[in-house]
């Protein structure tokens, strides 16, 4: 038999099958999806050099079916089952964030994929919560949340026996790859029926509004989709047009020549209707859509600059306001692919042009790009980042729970604690930035 279905094809398939259940249950991320489109085709024709840049630097093709999602799960068994089920599509867990800096009880992960090749094919992510109970003060709430968890199964028994037959054969055949995206599919569709009476999802919610959305529901639904935007200030700008209600402040980095890291935005998550007891009417507000613009990675210099300009600037009350404070604060950042390169504060992908390639041997381990770059032998493209940022993933959980503008405090990281509860260490993001450039050094013969 063929196991010949590639990890990327899977993940392909589920991120499309994501979206399109999640236009159906939302549609307001759809109408998102037509903004940021629009958006997106507006700004490469007015700058052909961008455009170039994207299909040189292999980011164009990736552009328009490239998303990420947010989950949050309630015990250790989930979060390892999970860490299983995205193995399947070739996503691993990337950085540990610790979202209790926030007053968000969960900690989290981002499972992505990290080699080259499928990272420009499709590089679906899933930002991965755990849910943290034991920051509950309340006893017996806690308990009650950890014994409601303990009876619910958000996996489907095909679900679960076609991640062991992976796991068995190492692939898949074209038709169980089919029904392994259809059975995942189910542990990320929204209910209606919440598995708590109105007393219980009232409680906990009341405890944290997150807590409420973990427990009471019966898998745990997909809470946003964000697709990748080239001009996140236009889109913020336009949302209200196309009747939708944005947050706030952007968060990340301010705009810049070289835009850095992330930066991000979100609609407000929705009032929906729900069913206690399969009759009583209730409503719960979690669901909610979210655009994104990325940059280059920063290296551990680069993140620290970042963190420190972004903890002096702070937040603001209004997003103008807030722009502006953070682009003055941000002229500390130098702003230019030589300068980055030169003060070793972003990554770069090294490529030999046609006259580099023709000059191969004159090219010696440990040289200094930056003279070949400037003869015209060797190009350097900025490597884009790929992970999250922890305040940034603060402030849209906060904007979420209506405290939006809340200081942020300092929080209680625990990451052997998440790790064992996931089953594997998470791999190091500057690592595998790292390992991205030396490849790409190595290919030119620089390394
Ligand atoms: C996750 C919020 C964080 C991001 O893009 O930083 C996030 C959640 O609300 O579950 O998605
Ligand atoms: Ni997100």
């Amino acid at each position: 038999m063929g196991y010949n279905i590639t990890a990327d094809e899977i993940r392909e398939q589920f991120s499309q099958a994501m979206s399109a259940m999640y236009q159906q249950e939302v549609p307001q991320y759809g109408t998102l999806l037509e903004l940021v489109a629009d958006v997106n085709l507006a700004v490469l024709e007015h700058n052909p050099r961008l455009h170039e840049q994207l299909v040189n630097a292999d980011e164009l093709a990736r552009l328009n079916v490239e998303r990420h999602g947010a989950i949050r799960v309630g015990t250790a068994e989930e979060l390892s089952w999970l860490r299983r089920m995205f193995a399947v599509m070739g996503m691993y867990p990337v950085s540990y964030y610790d979202l209790s800096q926030a007053g968000v009880p969960v900690h989290s992960t981002a499972f992505r994929p990290v080699d080259d090749a499928a990272l420009a094919r499709n590089p679906f992510r899933i930002f991965t919560s755990l849910l943290r109970l034991e920051l509950i003060e309340n006893e017996s709430l806690r308990n009650k949340a950890a014994a409601i968890l303990a009876k619910r199964d958000i996996f489907t028994p095909a679900c679960r026996q076609l991640i062991e037959l992976h796991e068995l054969n190492g692939g898949f055949t074209e038709p169980q790859a089919n029904a392994f995206v259809q059975e995942a599919l189910e542990t990320f569709r929204w209910h209606r029926h919440a598995t708590v009476d109105e007393q219980t999802y009232q409680a906990l919610h009341n405890e944290h509004r997150l807590i409420a959305d973990v427990v009471c529901f019966p898998g745990c639904h997909i809470n946003h989709l964000t697709p990748r935007t080239l001009d996140i200030d236009r889109v913020q700008a336009l949302m209200p047009k196309y009747g939708i209600e944005p947050k706030i402040l952007i968060e990340g980095p301010p705009r810049r020549d070289v835009p850095i890291l992330l930066r991000q935005t979100s609609f407000k998550a929705l009032d929906e209707p729900v069913l206690f007891n399969g009759e009583h009417q209730g409503t719960h507000t979690a669901r909610f859509g979210e655009i994104e613009q990325r940059g280059v990675a920063l290296t551990p210099k680069g993140r620290a600059l970042y963190d420190q300009l972004l903890a002096e600037a702070g937040t603001g009350k209004d997003n103008l306001t807030h722009q502006l404070h953070l682009q003055d604060v941000f002229k500390a950042f130098p702003d230019s692919e030589m300068l980055l390169r030169k003060q070793d504060l972003a990554w770069f992908r090294y490529r030999l042009t046609p006259t580099g390639e023709a000059h191969r041997q004159a090219i010696r381990p440990g040289d200094d790009p930056q003279p070949l770059i400037e003869r015209g032998w060797v190009v350097a493209q900025p490597i884009t980042y790929e992970d999250f940022l922890p305040v940034s993933a603060a402030g849209i959980f906060q904007s979420n729970l209506g405290n939006e503008t809340q200081a942020r405090s300092h929080g209680n990281a625990s990451k052997a604690q998440f790790e064992a509860a996931l089953g594997c260490p998470v791999l190091d993001e500057f690592t595998l930035y790292q390992e991205a450039s030396e490849r790409s050094k190595r290919r030119c013969g620089l390394l």
